[in-house]
């Protein structure tokens, strides 16, 4: 099966071209100057108009939370509903966090995790794996996870002491295991212990409500945690370290001296921290706050983060724009935490539109069109060793494509979401382009606002090692 797409810009990292596309099968056959392969008899058994429109790599989200188990509780969107919400929104590619919780084997919490996804998915994904109890036999399962089975990173915690939590011995021990077989450690940086403390004060007070998640969890702490873990990550030997989810100007100022040092250390932001903020959305009256309560928290209005996460984007101080997707709904699962902020499962979801979102940095010009490839597509495949299978329009990469209409527009919210959620942390969100047609490895999966893919078209990717590393 041969598809032509034709007359629409090519954005890559290295610019926007008008070129047109020819898929032979799953992957990329051949690109051609506009009409050079109609002139060269080049026919196709599917030909699709993108005139007026760009022609992007497919996203690629590295932060995703399909059915967590947090706070007694489950994240609500499946292998299948999450990843035909992220079909909808262009990400054909994402990467799962598997979990290994303290006292389990790590193989243990693997296998449940492929447990989950087999079979289900309607695009691609991969696997990280949280080691939740670092001891000799985790060190050993991480060796075995690169060599075996294609997990080439591994996210720690610094917060949630007795859940995911990792001391500072253990964090160094992990770092150093990295070191030596390649492997990127992905830090969740917040002082879960001081944390623990002003939130237990805060309840003593009688200060329940939502927006007290946001007040207990000070972004200074945020940057504190980040230093550490840079230092650790050097004192290691310059251990490949990614820090998940970043939200504070305090942190982003230790990535940058980090970067500006030479260190293997990198960043990623989600767009609940570029655009939404404590006072707006996690203060909303009464418990309504709940829908925002993720960690790190949304950061106050006045203060600089979100300037300087938009700066961090451009200066490539941040690298990557995932989700941190981990959906709850509203009625049963966020109400848990009525009369309790610390009982509030913890999780935004927005794995539909983080294309959407980030494009919106290119209409405000705070980002290139370029740079939307980059951060949403380009950069998480080399990042996490998925390049050039994915994250580039070029011949023998994946046909994973996105058709996008800047004209269009997309307006957000329950009403029209594929997410498995019964709110939206978007609600009302007006933004100025659109998702029109989505290739998932030579597959239409979204096109005339319908989704014509299937659960189980998606294959467990196997990864390779960073393609940043020094
Ligand atoms: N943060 C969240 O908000 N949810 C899940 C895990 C995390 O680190
Ligand atoms: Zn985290
Ligand atoms: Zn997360």
């Amino acid at each position: 099966m041969k598809t032509l797409i034709t007359g629409g810009t090519v954005v890559g990292p290295l610019g926007a071209t008008p070129t047109d596309v020819l898929v032979d099968g799953e992957t990329i056959a051949a690109l051609y100057a506009p009409g050079a392969a109609a002139a060269a008899g080049v026919t196709a058994d599917n030909v699709i108009d993108a005139t007026g429109k760009y022609v992007v790599p497919g996203g690629v989200d590295v932060h995703t939370h399909m059915q967590l188990p947090f706070g007694g509780t489950f994240a609500s969107d499946t292998f299948e509903t999450g990843t035909i919400a992220a079909a909808w929104g262009g990400t054909t590619t994402i990467i799962d966090f598997a979990v290994q919780r303290t006292g389990e084997v790590v193989q243990d919490g693997l296998a449940a995790w492929h447990a989950k996804a087999d079979g289900r998915c309607a695009i691609d994904y991969g696997f990280h794996m949280i080691i939740g109890g670092v001891d000799d036999e985790a060190l050993k399962a991480m060796d075995h996870l690169v060599e075996h089975e294609g997990i080439t990173s591994f996210k720690l915690f610094m917060a949630y002491p007795g859940v995911f939590y990792s001391d500072d011995g253990q964090i160094l021990r992990a770092m150093q295991k990295a070191t030596d077989n390649g492997a990127l450690i992905m830090m969740h940086a917040e002082n879960g212990i001081a944390i623990d403390v002003l939130a237990a004060q805060a309840l003593a007070r009688g200060e329940t409500d939502p927006v007290y998640h946001g007040i207990t969890r000070p972004s200074a702490l945020e940057g504190e945690a980040t230093h550490r873990a840079a230092v650790l990550a050097q004192v290691a030997g310059n251990t490949p370290l990614y820090f998940v989810h970043m939200s504070a100007s305090e942190a982003l100022a230790v990535v940058s001296a980090a970067r500006a040092a030479g260190r293997n250390v990198f960043a990623e932001t989600c767009p609940q921290y570029l655009y939404l903020t404590l006072e707006d959305q996690l203060g909303a009256p009464g418990f309504e706050g709940a829908k925002w309560v993720a960690s790190p928290p949304l950061r106050p209005r006045d203060e600089s983060h979100r300037d300087d996460l938009w700066r961090g984007l451009r200066t490539d101080d941040l690298a990557v724009v995932s989700t941190d997707h981990c959906p709850f709904c509203f009625k049963d699962q966020k109400e848990l935490g009525r009369g309790d902020f610390t009982k509030i499962p913890n999780g935004i979801g927005t794995v539909e539109h983080r294309m959407d979102l980030v494009y919106q940095g290119v209409v405000t010009g705070r980002l290139s069109l370029q740079r939307w490839v980059e951060t949403c597509s380009t950069t998480p495949a080399r990042m996490f060793g998925l390049y050039p299978k994915k994250g580039i329009i070029a011949p023998g990469s994946d046909a994973d494509i996105v058709i996008y209409d800047p004209t269009a527009t997309t307006t957000i919210g329950v009403a029209t979401h594929h997410m498995n959620m019964d709110h939206s942390a978007w609600e009302g969100f007006e933004i100025a382009g659109r998702v029109d047609t989505v290739l998932s490895r030579g597959s239409v999966v979204i096109s005339d606002n319908a989704f014509h893919g299937r659960p189980g078209h998606g294959q467990y990717l196997r990864r390779g090692l960073s393609q940043y590393l020094r």
